[in-house]
């Protein structure tokens, strides 16, 4: 017998690629439930092969369900949450709501699936931020090599981290651009024109002037990799549709050289490593759209760190992938494989 598993926030990129994703990846389920806000009730949603119907969260009955995959924003895993782990239904939350929470895992699968087990204190699990996810699965290896001390990473992220309306206002203002008859050239998602533009503004500003973005890499990564590792960051959106690029400036304790870092990235988990010193020898988002891997490229020497303890990196994912959908079901097959029993 194999499990229920509820998508809630099913109509949204992400919710939309973790049914993708559970169908490709033949996910051992009986059922596969889509739910997500009332508005969206009877939309249809793509599951393989076949078409599911939206059902109200608000109205669906959780006993019984295995798992629910949450991706409906913050507000919706505050308060939904809780009451589908309380049900019995093993909760991976996409949103930022649970991540630091101390009784809350918060897993890359490549990186610390071995931190899983704690998932039963309250029976969530979370999700890190899409740019997090693929920072750390290109430096765990090379932690585990070389010991990282410290981190600089500027993020190139694309519009469909913020989702359907990110999207659209990319879209909307680029038509609107060349051809006057469109509407909608007016910033509403983002703060300026997005549309042969960049942003170097993702979520709020605290208080020290750095973004809630920028604090997610470092908190999530400390967390999640390594507590003792100093990261800075900065994150920009860019008008790319799909795939979060990064350039990584890493120092080591240990030396480290660039043949050691290529050598061991094609060997680690999640990780393809595509690095040829020529024209093109590098991936760029377009080409990780519908892929699974952390792309990592132009591999090369930090020469302003010394003793050969620095590289650069630049770091290339589908971040409704590796960045959310597929990190979630992984996670799920995880579960299923080592951790949840099936009432007989
Ligand atoms: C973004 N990190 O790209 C967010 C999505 N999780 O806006």
């Amino acid at each position: 017998m194999g499990w229920k598993v509820a998508v809630v926030g099913a109509t949204g990129q992400v919710g939309r690629e973790m049914l993708n994703i559970l169908a490709e990846r033949q996910f051992p389920a009986d059922e596969v439930v889509a739910l997500a806000s009332p508005k969206s009730i009877g939309t249809e949603v793509t599951f393989g092969e076949t078409t599911l119907t939206v059902k109200s969260l608000e109205d669906y009955d959780f006993r019984g369900t295995d798992i629910a995959l949450f991706s409906a924003g913050g507000a919706i895993s505050a308060k939904w949450g809780p009451k589908v782990a309380a049900a019995g239904a093993v909760v991976i939350d996409n949103s930022s709501h649970f991540r630091m929470d101390p009784d809350v895992p918060l897993i890359v699968p490549e990186v610390n699936a071995h931190a899983l087990r704690a998932y039963a204190k309250r029976n969530i699990i979370a999700n890190p931020n899409c740019s997090t996810a693929q920072l750390v699965v290109a430096l765990k290896p090379l932690h585990d090599f070389a010991k990282i001390k410290r981190v600089v990473v500027s993020t190139y992220q694309s519009v469909s981290g913020a989702g359907n309306k990110g999207m659209d206002e990319l879209f909307n203002q680029t038509k609107a651009l060349y051809n006057p008859a469109f509407q909608g050239v007016e910033p509403k998602k983002f703060t300026k024109q997005i549309a042969f533009n960049v942003i170097p503004h993702i979520d709020s500003f605290m208080d020290d002037g750095f973004t809630k973005e920028e604090w997610k890499m470092t908190a999530e990564t400390r967390k999640i990799l390594d507590p003792d590792i100093a990261l800075t960051a900065t994150c920009v959106r860019v008008p790319v549709f799909v795939g979060h690029s990064e350039s990584v400036n890493i120092e080591f304790e240990n030396p480290i050289t660039v043949e050691q870092a290529r050598e061991i990235l094609r060997e680690a988990p999640g990780c393809m490593v595509v690095d040829r010193r020529e024209d093109g020898g590098y991936i760029t988002p377009l080409e990780a759209v519908g892929e699974y891997a952390t792309y990592i490229s132009r591999i090369r020497r930090d020469p302003t760190v010394e003793g050969g303890k620095g590289l650069a990196l630049w770091v290339v994912s589908d971040n409704l992938r590796k960045g959310a959908a597929l990190n979630a079901v992984q996670i799920a097959e995880i579960l299923v494989a080592r951790h949840l029993k099936k009432a007989a």
